[in-house]
């Protein structure tokens, strides 16, 4: 049974590369005939790992293909993820299975909603990869910067589904975790103490062990909102996961923070935003967490960038 990627970036083009060369049938969705067009100039994508660059010719269609969908990696950034599967829906197969590679919450319930025939497996990556646009090949080059792990689960069924077996064959580390919710909520509680901060204040990770009552505060906020909406296990332990993740990624600029320098959108509406509109909705106050909100769409407000 082929696999589908919807997202010719980063993550989709890592899973895509290392399922093809694994042999397993998997087939890559662009936007339109143009950029299908244009991928198929460059001879399929090329992937860079330890310094040396293989390409794999991963056969491409674009979204109104009328092949049937069985089984779909969904790797765009969460601001796209719905409108991505509502131009999929169409094509999805009865029993279709979805694996939802979105960061942070949200972008997953809506595209559920959108879905209910299909199965929704929510995944947590910390994999890391980047596109590397001074190469010839342009955005079809992908540099497999970070060795990381992918936790998968599905919140309302726990057994694991047979395809596990080709991610195994594939070489792509990952681990079938029946508590999804609890990893997500967590890594958004990491993103939500370090990223918008080290926007506001310019700086690397490290940087913030100058604002560590800052950070303090925010993590006391995080864990009262974990507790309060039935993730008490991703609140254990929250401020000093935050103070080791600063050290050990103190040379590093967030993702948040790339994003920012970059000129691209961000995906805080489905960290920090989320955070506060679940706050909201339990009626708990976190004034520390709603100010950093504030200040951070200021700041993107002021340099043009969209603040959803
Ligand atoms: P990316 O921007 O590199 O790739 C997304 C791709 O999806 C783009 O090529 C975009 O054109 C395409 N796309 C969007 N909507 C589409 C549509 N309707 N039809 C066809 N293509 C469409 O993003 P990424 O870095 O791979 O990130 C994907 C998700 O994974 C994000 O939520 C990100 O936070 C998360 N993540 C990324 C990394 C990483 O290292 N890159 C690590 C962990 C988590
Ligand atoms: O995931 C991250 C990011 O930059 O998005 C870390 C390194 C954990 C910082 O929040």
């Amino acid at each position: 049974m082929s696999w589908h990627v919807l997202g010719a970036g980063s993550l989709g083009c890592l899973w895509a590369a290392r399922l093809a060369r694994a042999g397993v049938p998997v087939q890559l969705i662009l936007r339109n005939p143009a950029r299908l067009a244009a991928y198929q100039r460059a001879g399929g994508l090329s992937l860079v790992e330890q310094g040396l660059a293989r390409r794999y010719p991963v056969p491409g269609q674009t979204v109104d293909d009328p092949q049937p969908i069985r089984r779909l990696l969904l790797a765009c950034k969460a601001y796209d993820a719905e409108s991505a599967i509502t131009g999929l829906a169409p094509r999805l197969a009865p029993g279709a299975e979805l694996i939802l590679l979105q960061n942070g919450l949200g972008s997953q319930e809506a595209v559920a909603a959108r879905v209910p025939q299909a199965r929704c497996i929510f995944a947590s990556s910390t994999e890391g990869a980047f596109r590397d646009g001074t190469a010839p090949e342009g955005e079809w080059r992908v540099v497999f910067a970070g060795q990381g792990h992918t936790w998968l689960g599905d919140p309302l069924d726990d057994h694991p589904p047979l395809w596990l077996s080709d991610l195994e064959r594939s070489g792509i580390p990952h681990q079938w975790s029946p508590d999804i919710l609890s990893r997500l909520w967590r890594k958004l509680a990491l993103n939500c103490a370090i990223n918008p901060l080290t926007v506001l204040y310019a700086c690397r990770n490290g940087g913030l062990s100058e604002h560590s009552a800052e950070v303090a505060t925010l993590c006391a906020e995080l864990g009262q909102l974990l507790r309060s909406c039935g993730q008490p296990a991703a609140a254990l332990d929250l401020h000093a996961e935050v103070q080791r993740v600063i050290q050990a990624t103190a040379a590093n600029y967030s993702s948040m923070h790339q994003d920012v320098a970059q000129g691209r959108r961000t995906e805080i509406a489905y960290l920090l935003g989320h955070a506060c509109a679940t706050a909201q909705r339990h009626h708990l106050d976190l004034p520390h967490l709603a100010a950093l909100q504030e200040r951070l769409l200021q700041y993107l407000d002021a340099r043009g960038l969209p603040s959803h």
